[in-house]
């Protein structure tokens, strides 16, 4: 048995995994929505965004006919207090990928304008390099209190 050869296989194996339809510049994967734990606040949600082009790719913004305002933001640690600030953009480095995740960045969503309510089906709209649009849904989840 020829384990180089196996090793080289189940790269490849890989590769085909990862690489969605050909020619799509942007996929993204693990789309997760949490509603706000009081109505005060804000939905919360994270997502993994594929770079599959061998050019960087700008996040210019992302919106939803659900939400009248949807924020690129980052956790950041200033003086030992966690804060949040906004992202104008997100630059993900060719064929790299680039996570939204508790923590760290996140997206909030913010002025409902319709069903947002657990269970409801929220569409996204990401929209990145001067006109490329990519559309993903999901099913808004309960907030985990940890979070
Ligand atoms: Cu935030």
């Amino acid at each position: 048995m020829n384990a180089k050869f196996l090793v080289l296989n189940f790269a490849i194996l890989i590769i085909a995994a990862c690489t969605a339809e050909p020619g799509v510049p942007l996929t993204v994967s693990d789309v997760r929505l949490f509603a706000p734990l009081t109505k005060s606040r804000a939905a919360v949600g994270y997502l993994t965004l594929h770079n599959q082009s061998n050019a960087p790719l700008t996040i210019e913004s992302i919106s939803s006919t659900n939400f009248g305002n949807i924020q690129m933001h980052e956790t950041v640690i200033r003086d030992g207090v966690a804060r949040m600030q906004a992202l104008p953009v997100v630059i993900i480095e060719p064929g790299s990928s680039l996570e939204f995740a508790a923590g760290g960045k996140h997206l909030m969503l913010m002025q409902p304008t319709a069903d947002t309510a657990v269970g409801a089906n929220i569409t996204l709209e990401i929209h990145y390099d001067s006109g490329g649009l990519l559309i993903v849904s999901a099913t808004m989840q309960t907030r985990v209190p940890a979070e």
